[in-house]
C-alpha cells in the first residue's frame, strides 16, 4: 500500500523539495500552503504522483481542524505529517523589533504547529503508527543577535517535539524535530519583507544548504527501519559554525 505524507508550507523552499522527493518514492502527498496557484502548478509538476491539495493557513486553528477531518478516503491513513510551514520576520534588536512580526511568528510556528500535530495524532495513536516531523532551527538551539523571537518559536519546536516524545511513550508514533542552519531558500526574502538585495547578501560567499539537502535528511528519517527513532538531525552548511560569543569590553 502507497503512503501518505502531509507537508505543511509545500508552496516554496524545503516543503516543495520535500514534495519533491517523496513523489519520486511513490509517496501520495497532502500538500498544503495559502498560495493555491504554487500549489496547482506543483501538482500538474508531480504527476503522475498522487497529489491532494489544501490551501489554508496555518494560524487558522478552524482551518487546520478541517483540513485533516476532510481529508478524502484514498489520502488515508496519514503515515507522515510534516510540519514545516514557518517563517521569520526581521532581525532588529528585541527593543526595536515588530511585535506584530512576533505575534506572526508565534501563530504560525508555534500555534499553527501545535494545531496540525493536534489534528493528526489522535489517527496515528489509534493505528499505533505515524511520524511527525517537525521544522525546527538551529535558531532554537543556540542564540544570535536579532534571533529573538524567531529563535524562542523554535526553541519551542525543540522542546515540544521532545515532550510529544515522552506521551507517545508506548506507542510506535515517532517524532523528530530537523534543526536546520543557514539555507537558501524564500526564507530570507520572507524575513527582510521582499527586500531581495538585504536576502543575497545573507547567502553571499557561502555554499549555503539547500532544500534538497533538508528533504534528503527528512526523508532519510522517515525511511528508517520503524523502530528507529531519529529524534533531532541538526545540520548546517561547512562554512557556517559558532561564533565566539560576545564580549563588551571597557
Ligand atoms: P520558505 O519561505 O521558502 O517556505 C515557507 C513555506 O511556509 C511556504 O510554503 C509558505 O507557504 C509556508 N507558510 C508560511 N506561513 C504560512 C502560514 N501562515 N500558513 C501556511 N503556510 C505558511 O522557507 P523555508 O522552506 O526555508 O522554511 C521552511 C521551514 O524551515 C520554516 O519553518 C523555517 O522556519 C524552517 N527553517 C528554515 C531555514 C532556512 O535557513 N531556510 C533554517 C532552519 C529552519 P505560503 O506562503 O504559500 O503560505
Ligand atoms: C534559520 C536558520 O541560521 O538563519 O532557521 O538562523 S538561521
Amino acid at each position: 500500500m502507497q503512503k501518505t505524507i502531509f507537508i505543511t508550507g509545500a508552496t516554496a523552499g524545503f516543503g516543495k523539495a520535500m514534495a519533491e522527493r517523496y513523489a519520486r518514492e511513490g509517496w501520495q502527498l497532502i500538500l498544503s500552503g495559502r498560495r493555491a496557484e504554487r500549489l496547482d502548478e506543483l501538482k500538474a509538476a508531480l504527476a503522475p504522483a498522487k497529489v491532494h491539495t489544501v490551501v489554508f493557513d496555518v494560524r487558522d486553528r478552524k482551518a487546520c481542524e478541517e483540513a485533516v477531518a476532510n481529508l478524502p478516503a484514498e489520502f488515508l491513513p496519514v503515515d507522515a505529517l510534516v510540519n514545516n510551514a514557518g517563517l521569520a520576520l526581521g532581525m532588529e534588536p528585541a527593543q526595536a523589533c515588530s511585535l506584530d512580526d512576533w505575534e506572526t511568528m508565534i501563530d504560525t510556528n508555534i500555534k499553527g504547529l501545535t494545531y496540525m500535530t493536534r489534528a493528526v495524532l489522535p489517527a496515528m495513536v489509534e493505528r499505533n503508527k505515524g511520524h511527525v516531523v517537525n521544522l525546527g532551527s538551529i535558531a532554537g538551539n543556540y542564540p544570535y543577535p536579532g534571533g529573538n523571537c524567531y529563535g524562542g518559536t523554535k526553541a519551542f519546536v525543540n522542546h515540544f517535539s521532545k515532550n510529544l516524545r515522552a506521551d507517545l511513550a508506548g506507542t510506535r508514533v515517532r517524532v523528530t524535530n530537523i534543526e536546520p542552519g543557514m539555507c537558501e531558500t524564500e526564507f530570507s526574502e520572507v524575513r527582510f519583507k521582499g527586500d531581495k538585495d538585504a536576502a543575497s547578501k545573507v547567502y553571499k560567499g557561502v555554499d549555503a544548504l539547500t532544500a534538497d539537502d533538508i528533504a534528503e535528511c527528512v526523508y532519510w528519517a522517515t525511511a528508517l527501519p520503524a523502530h528507529v527513532n531519529i529524534n533531532a538531525i541538526e545540520v548546517m552548511p561547512v562554512q557556517q559554525s559558532f561564533a565566539m560569543f560576545a564580549v563588551d569590553r571597557d
